[in-house]
């Protein structure tokens, strides 16, 4: 069977990979000639634990390329974003993928839509612009089979995770189902597309509304004296209690937008766009905490440990730490960046010596695990603060060497 997948990121390499591991011969397409150029010199784009070997057992079967040609599935994993002005999803890229595919669709093909998409999409959008192939829905075959992986652990997570496949009717939904058996162990539940579309965002949206309520949490402690980190983990004792983490914002390219498409059409939701809100203000109330920490020091210097989104990965898109080193730059603050998983990043990364040295206040924003070992005694700064936005260090030893510890959420505000 040959398989054409559109968008070779985060979702679609993996997957792409996963199908010619396991017997497909498969197409990649991307429309970045530098990502294309990458995979067929044998150099993978991006790093991701199990990649390196994956590609090894796929590369036989798998080739890169700019442009699709004919096939007998057609998966696309590209990109939506969200347009930040209007927090309106921009389809460009998905359109633009619908309209490649239309040019080589034939009578029996599969088509299947695994970037998320606003409910209603497949059926408004994708299908429409399929038919002007001039193959109607009735001669091919369609399913949106949303994606479920989190980075860092997304090969794992593609194979043992559950899946949702909603096809546009019941023979598109079969074959979906068998191509995804080919390498999902999870169990298939099956659906319509208008369903798997809302089903994608509502998990994401769960997500984003806990951990805004984990947010809120802590800033109710910082009002109450209370260490919000203690009082979750007992609250969490609770047989039908799970708070979880406060952190300083919400990143990713999943999270941080999909909230928005779920109700970028509707007049009557509130708790989905506060919680957004909630999580969109905690890099101001971390920049709050380091303004109440660093009052009255001139010039004032923060070194950012962690610009990644969230822990042990390399990916900044959406990241708190954009919002953050903005407001602080408008504050007249200097700043130092290290990150040892990211690659490129707007702000130039240093070694952490280096960023430490003759700063005034490290502020932990990505809960690397490497952060958690860091020797403070070795750190050269002008002054001995540090704010933990995860609540990943060492406390009693960062202050046994003389530092000023402020937690997120810890009750001292
Ligand atoms: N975060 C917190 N507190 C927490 C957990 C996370 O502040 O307790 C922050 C993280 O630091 C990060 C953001 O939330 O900035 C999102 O991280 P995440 O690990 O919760 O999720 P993602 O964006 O890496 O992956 C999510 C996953 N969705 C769910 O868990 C419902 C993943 O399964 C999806 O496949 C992925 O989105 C996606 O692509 O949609």
């Amino acid at each position: 069977m040959k398989i054409c997948v559109l968008g070779l990121g985060y979702i679609g390499l993996p997957t792409a990979l996963l199908l010619a591991a396991h017997g497909s011969d498969v197409v990649g397409v991307d429309v970045k000639q530098s990502v294309v150029d990458c995979l067929n010199h044998g150099k993978l784009p991006f790093k991701e634990p199990g990649i390196e070997d994956l590609y090894q057992q796929a590369k036989d079967r798998f080739v890169a390329e700019r442009e699709p040609g004919a096939a007998d599935v057609f998966l696309i994993a590209v990109p939506t974003p969200l347009d930040p002005a209007t927090k309106v999803s921009d389809l460009s890229y998905v359109k633009r993928a619908a309209d490649t595919i239309a040019a080589h669709l034939r009578e029996g093909n599969l088509v299947i839509l695994e970037s998320t998409v606003p409910p209603g999409t497949s059926e408004r959008v994708v299908i429409p612009r399929l038919e002007k192939s001039g193959v109607t829905i009735r001669d091919f075959l369609y399913a949106h089979c949303p994606e479920r992986a989190i980075p860092g652990r997304t090969l794992k997570e593609m194979v043992c995770n559950s899946r949702i496949i909603g096809g546009y009717d019941r023979d598109s939904t079969d074959q979906a189902t068998s191509l995804y058996q080919t390498f999902v162990c999870g169990e298939i539940y099956q659906t319509d597309t208008r369903t798997a579309e809302f089903v994608k965002l509502m998990e994401n949206t769960c997500r984003d509304v806990n951990i805004a309520l984990a947010n809120e949490f802590a800033k109710l402690a910082d009002e109450c004296g209370v260490n919000v980190w203690e009082a979750i983990s007992l609250a969490n004792k609770h047989p039908r209690v799970s708070i979880l983490n406060p952190g300083p914002g919400v990143g990713g390219h999943c999270i941080a937008i999909d909230p928005w498409f779920l109700t970028e059409n509707s007049t009557r939701c509130r708790m989905v766009s506060t919680a957004r809100e909630v999580n969109d203000s905690m890099p101001n109330y971390v920049l709050h905490i380091t303004r109440d920490l660093l009052t009255g020091i001139k010039d004032p210097v923060i070194s950012i440990f962690g610009v990644a989104y969230k822990g042990n990965v390399g990916d900044t898109r959406e990241s708190p730490a954009f919002k953050f080193i903005q407001l602080a730059e408008n504050e007249g603050y200097a700043i130092r960046c290290h990150d040892p998983y990211v690659r490129e990043f707007p702000h130039p990364l240093m070694e952490m010596a280096d960023a430490a040295a003759g700063s005034n206040c490290i502020v932990i924003l990505a809960d690397h695990d490497c952060f958690r070992g860091i020797e403070p005694a070795g750190l050269r700064m002008r002054t001995k603060f540090v704010i933990d936005a995860r609540n990943i260090l060492d406390h009693e030893q960062w202050t046994s060497q003389g530092f000023a510890v402020r937690v997120l959420g810890d009750g001292s505000l």
